[in-house]
């Protein structure tokens, strides 16, 4: 019999909403899983990806990921890990780093053992390779064989990747399949295979709704394997207690304003808890700040207002050709740019915006913006059953894509504006010069 943990996006690293309270709410998820596993004395964590957030954690978050690896480590037990979207570099892995540290095993194509179970890895492959995929796995002698991957399969919701095209063509018949990058837990069976992910640790984005936790898995060739159902592999969710969200949805009506909102946000329990406030309806204008200040006040540790009411802007726009910069402005309305394109015209020409600041503050703006994309356009699209999957799901696959491209392009940004000028004085080109083969990418090699 093999008893292992199965969790996966972690998002180590993720300053959510900007705050540091959060980033370290992410690292200390990952902690509660590993005093369970060391608790209930499993012999496996198996982690299917998206430990860190992005593929430039910061030292912090290493020396947190590492001391917690280190806990499971000198309890003896093993962590079997595959590398996700977020983390992926061109340049190596941190999973490598961790290895040579001999903190983590890196699942690939041949079999790592744990009691009678034989495991084995497939990292996150884009869209755009997967046909060169062959699914080759070398042979195991044990009594059950898993296979830990990363990304969005068959047949739960937003799936790129066809799950059965993977076991027919896999040449080790599996079990099952523990899988990360769907944040939503679930588990379904593809003809003889058990399919599941555990969800994240922490929520990732307003839509993760439910509670967070992680999958305790066992393999036991002695169970009952008949027609009807196979014990042989039991999966059973166990919660985590994580940073409280509180989702208050307040539907003004003729005459209703500001105080309505906040009547509403005063009724629930907000200490501590990060506060999505949607407003719908008619009624008066209301102010987000106010109203995010106030449930603060209250006790909130985050509140973000999200007005979706469509209301009338006429404000007549007054442009004045004696200043360049206004002319400049006013083409700008002319054009009909998102306001996101608009902030970041405005980081790049603003003077009192440093250029060697203009990297982060184009990428805190539009860090804002995915936010609140996630926060309320995506409105629960992950989280619950409630209908209008197909629409929503493109929206969280979209976001997902998007955070990366945002990276790449902001990567772009920089070595645009690191050419020309202050060759030297830009602190951001620090990657750039350390590994430029590998477009401003820190290079595992650096480090190993
Ligand atoms: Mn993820």
């Amino acid at each position: 019999m093999t008893r292992v943990i199965h969790t996966g996006d972690t998002h180590i690293g993720y300053a959510q909403y900007h705050s540091s309270v959060r980033r370290q709410d992410f690292l200390d998820a990952f902690g509660a899983v590993i005093d369970d596993a060391i608790d209930g004395d499993v012999d496996a964590v198996i982690h299917a990806g998206d430990l860190f957030h992005d593929r430039r954690p910061e030292l912090a978050d290493l020396l947190g990921t590492i001391s917690e690896l280190r806990r499971l480590d000198d309890a003896g037990i093993p962590f079997l890990a595959v590398v996700g979207n977020h983390e992926s570099t061109r340049g190596g892995q941190w999973l490598d780093l961790f290895e040579r540290l001999g903190l983590a095993t890196r699942l690939g194509n041949e079999p790592t053992a744990v009691g009678d179970t034989a495991f084995y890895g497939l990292d996150h492959v884009p869209v755009s390779r997967r046909d060169d995929l062959d699914y080759a796995f070398a042979d195991h002698d044990a009594e059950h064989a898993a296979l830990v991957a990363h990304g969005l399969f068959e047949p739960f919701a937003y799936a790129d990747w066809d799950t059965e095209t993977v076991l027919s063509e896999s040449t080790v018949d599996f079990d099952a399949m523990l899988l990360g990058d769907n944040h939503t837990p679930d588990v379904a069976q593809v003809e003889e295979t058990w399919v599941t992910y555990p969800g994240s640790t922490e929520r990732a984005s307003a839509s993760e709704r439910e509670g967070r936790g992680y999958n305790l898995v066992t393999f036991d060739a002695d169970a009952v394997d008949t027609a009807d159902s196979d014990d042989r592999v039991a999966i059973r969710r166990r919660a985590l207690d994580t940073r409280p969200f509180v989702f208050v949805e307040v539907d003004l009506r003729e005459g209703e304003g500001e105080s309505r909102v906040r009547e509403r946000v005063r009724e629930y329990e907000l200490d501590n808890a990060v506060v999505l406030v949607t407003v719908t309806g008619g009624g008066d204008p209301v102010t987000p700040a106010a109203i995010e200040a106030f449930a603060t006040d209250e006790g909130a540790l985050i509140a973000r207002v999200a007005d979706r009411r469509e209301i009338e802007q006429n404000a007549e726009v007054d442009v004045s050709f004696a200043d360049p910069e206004d002319a400049v402005r006013e083409r700008l309305n002319e054009m009909a740019l998102s306001e996101a394109a608009l902030d970041v015209d405005e980081a790049v020409r603003a003077e009192t915006v440093p250029d060697s600041n203009v990297r982060d503050t184009v990428k805190r703006s539009v860090e804002e913006r995915i936010e609140d994309l996630d926060a309320f356009d995506r409105g629960g699209a992950a989280g619950d059953d409630d209908g209008g999957a197909a629409d929503d799901g493109d929206n969280v696959v979209a976001a997902e894509g998007n955070g990366e491209t945002v990276d790449d392009d902001i990567d772009d940004i920089d070595d645009e504006t690191g050419t020309g000028n202050d060759d030297g004085e830009n602190e951001d080109n620090d990657d750039d010069t350390k590994s430029s083969a590998t477009d401003g990418q820190v290079s595992m090699e650096d480090y190993l």
